[in-house]
């Protein structure tokens, strides 16, 4: 698994290197005559058809996909499927040069403190509506690890608590910013951990994904397990492995799938093979999003290319 991860991040870093190459091409061509740029109907064209995206392998990617086919004013739009730091380096371009960009998006990120943005209505929903995020346990891990099964059942926490976790961890290690959460909100801990006996070195297998808001919660439930006694591997993968590593039985424990539709399409998959033990957290969201300063609001604002 540690090794597909690697090759992963390679191709992801040389693919957002191939395409911010292309992508800055298609931002400095699309200059306008002074006006806030977004609004007018040429729009498609400052844009090159194009929707910066994310790492091909996210959900996110999926459903982007998914909505380029399902709106048809959408006809000759293309996703630039990159990484989650080449969208946000473009996006941050884009800002300072007052341009238009449509970028696939997602709440939790701080991408929302930093800058003012919004999503564009969705009318078909294709990137869903409330997202939750879930725990999912390996088959037979509760009948083999009780105690462990009774803490990951009862892990739930709320946007804000993840987003603490997150903006701290923009300036210390997301182990830290665990840390310090942990250390801070014990009430919540105990609750979670009451009534279960320590262990000494129990191995749990947490299978995660790559993106900042499985960083914080997937650091969070190791440093709540080890201080139970368990010795944790936190192990970030693609989402199809993730849910993959839990089915096998590979992995023991995951709090990353998006459901219920960012993983929707994994999850289908291999729902027979795990078991899911419900929400961890609610309020999550994907989508398309924008600069405020552009001028429309809905995906079906966008012209087809000629
Ligand atoms: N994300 C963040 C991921 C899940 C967590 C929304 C970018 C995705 O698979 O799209």
């Amino acid at each position: 698994m540690k090794k597909l991860n690697l090759l992963n991040i390679t191709l992801g870093i040389f693919v957002t290197l191939l395409l911010t190459g292309c992508g800055s091409d298609s931002a400095t061509d699309t200059k306008n005559n002074g006006e806030v740029q977004g609004s007018s109907s040429n729009l498609g064209e400052q844009l090159n058809y194009k929707i910066t995206g994310i790492e091909p392998g996210a959900g996110t990617t999926e459903l982007a996909r998914n909505t380029l086919e399902e709106y048809e004013n959408l006809d000759g739009w293309e996703l630039l499927e990159s990484s989650t730091a080449g969208m946000l380096s473009s996006l941050d371009k884009a800002i300072k040069n007052e341009e238009p960009i449509i970028v696939t998006g997602w709440t939790p990120h701080w991408m929302f403190a930093n800058y003012d943005l919004k999503y564009l209505e969705d009318p078909k929903g294709t990137f869903g509506g409330i997202e939750n995020i879930n725990t999912i346990v390996r088959k037979g891990f509760k009948k083999e690890m009780p105690d462990a099964y009774k803490i990951v059942d009862r892990f739930y926490w709320e946007p804000k608590d993840m987003e603490e976790v997150m903006f701290a961890a923009q300036d210390i290690s997301f182990e830290e910013a665990a840390k310090n959460w942990v250390e801070k909100n014990q009430d919540q801990v105990a609750e979670w951990t009451e009534g279960t006996e320590k262990v000494d070195g129990k191995e749990i297998e947490l299978v995660s994904t790559p993106w900042d808001t499985e960083r914080a919660s997937g650091n969070v439930l190791k440093i709540v397990l080890e201080q139970q006694g368990y010795k944790v591997t936190l192990t970030p993968v693609d989402p199809v492995i993730m849910f993959q590593a839990i089915a096998t039985g590979e992995g023991d424990v995951s709090v990353a799938p998006w459901l219920p539709a960012t993983h929707a399409s994994f999850y289908e998959q291999y729902k027979e093979d795990i078991v899911d033990l419900g929400e961890n957290l609610t309020g999550a969201k994907i989508g398309m999003v924008v600069p405020k300063y552009m001028h429309i609001d809905s995906i079906e604002d966008l012209q087809p290319k000629e």
